[in-house]
C-alpha cells in the first residue's frame, strides 16, 4: 500500500486543527484508518490523541526557556531539529501498515511562504519516506468578506503553493458562520451568495470593487496582481462546514483525488467462488 500524506496548513485561527478532526472523526466513520501528525511544537490540546507528535521530540516552550528565543525564532529551531534527526522521524513513521496521515501545521505562514523550511520537510517525505503528498490551504470565510482582504489570502495561499510543489487545494473554512440562505435572514442570505462568488471567481471581474476602495495611485498595481492571480489559476476555493459531514466528505475526496489514493493498490481478489454453481 503506498503512503499517503495531506499537510494542513493555513494562518493562525484558520480553523487547521478543527479541520484536522473532523476529517479524522469522518474517516472513521467511513470506516477507513487515519492517522494525526501533530507538526505543531506549541499545541496544546487535541481531540484525537496524535499518532506521531513532534512535541515528543521537542517543544516550542522548552526551546523559548533553553535557547531564549522568542516563538518565532523558536518555531524556526523546532523544525531545524526536527530536519536535523530524521532518524526520530522514520521511527515513528514506521509504526504504521496503512499509511494516510493528515499533518496538522502550525499557523505561521512565514514556514509555507518564506522559508524553505516546510518543503524540505515535504521533499524528505517524498523522497527519503515514499509519501505522496497533498497541501490543504485554509482561509477563513470572515476574511473573505473585503476583497482587498481576499486578494492577500489569495496571494498568501499562492506564494505556499509555488513554495511547497505539491498538488494544492485551497479551502474557505468556517462556512458555517455564513449562515445557509434557508434561513430567511436576508442579510446573512445575501452574504452567502457574496461568498459563493469565491469559489471560482474570475478576478479580473473583482479588480474594480477593490479599486473602488484604494487610492487611485495603487490601481495598476491592483490590476497587476489580479493579473498574475489569474495567471496562476489559483483562485478557486472549495466551501469547508466542520459541521456538515457531506462537505467535510467531499474535501475528503478531493485530498484523496489529489493525493491518487488508492490507485496504486492491487486488484482485490474476488470472493472465492462456488464453482459448483457453473456446473451443469
Ligand atoms: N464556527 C466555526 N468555528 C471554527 C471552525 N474551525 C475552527 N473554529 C474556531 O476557530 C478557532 C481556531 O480554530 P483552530 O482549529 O484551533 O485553528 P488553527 O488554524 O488550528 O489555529 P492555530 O493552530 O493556532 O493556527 C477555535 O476557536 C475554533 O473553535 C469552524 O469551521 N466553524
Ligand atoms: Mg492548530
Amino acid at each position: 500500500m503506498g503512503r499517503y500524506a495531506a499537510m494542513v496548513s493555513g494562518p493562525a485561527g484558520s480553523g487547521k486543527s478543527t479541520f484536522c478532526t473532523a476529517l479524522i472523526t469522518h474517516a472513521q466513520s467511513i470506516g477507513r484508518n487515519v492517522h494525526l501528525f501533530n507538526l505543531d511544537p506549541a499545541a496544546e490540546r487535541f481531540e484525537y490523541e496524535p499518532s506521531i507528535d513532534i512535541k515528543e521530540l521537542i517543544t516550542l516552550e522548552d526551546v523559548m526557556e533553553e535557547m531564549r528565543l522568542g516563538p518565532n525564532g523558536g518555531l524556526i529551531y523546532c523544525f531545524e531539529y526536527l530536519l536535523d534527526n530524521l532518524d526520530w522521524l522514520e521511527d515513528q513513521l514506521g509504526q504504521f501498515d496503512d499509511d494516510y496521515i493528515i499533518i496538522d501545521c502550525p499557523g505561521q505562514i512565514e514556514l509555507y511562504t518564506h522559508f524553505p523550511i516546510m518543503s524540505r520537510l515535504i521533499s524528505v517525505l517524498q523522497q527519503q519516506f515514499n509519501f505522496r503528498i497533498c497541501a490543504c490551504y485554509l482561509l477563513e470565510s470572515q476574511f473573505m468578506d473585503d476583497k482587498t482582504k481576499y486578494f492577500a489570502g489569495v496571494l498568501s495561499a499562492m506564494s505556499a503553493m509555488i513554495n511547497l510543489e505539491v498538488p494544492h487545494l485551497n479551502l474557505m473554512s468556517k462556512m458555517d458562520l455564513v449562515a445557509k440562505g434557508e434561513t430567511g435572514d436576508a442579510i446573512q442570505t445575501g452574504r452567502r451568495r457574496e461568498m459563493e462568488r469565491y469559489f471560482d471567481p474570475d478576478p479580473l471581474l473583482l479588480v474594480d470593487e477593490v479599486n473602488s476602495k484604494t487610492n487611485p495611485r495603487f490601481h495598476a498595481l491592483n490590476q497587476a496582481v489580479v493579473q498574475l492571480i489569474e495567471d496562476f489559476s489559483m483562485v478557486s476555493f472549495m466551501p469547508l462546514d466542520v459541521t456538515d459531514e457531506d462537505s467535510v466528505g467531499s474535501v475528503l475526496s478531493h485530498i484523496d483525488n489529489a493525493l491518487q489514493y488508492g490507485e496504486d493498490e492491487e486488484p482485490k481478489e474476488p470472493k472465492d467462488m462456488d464453482m459448483g454453481d457453473f456446473e451443469e
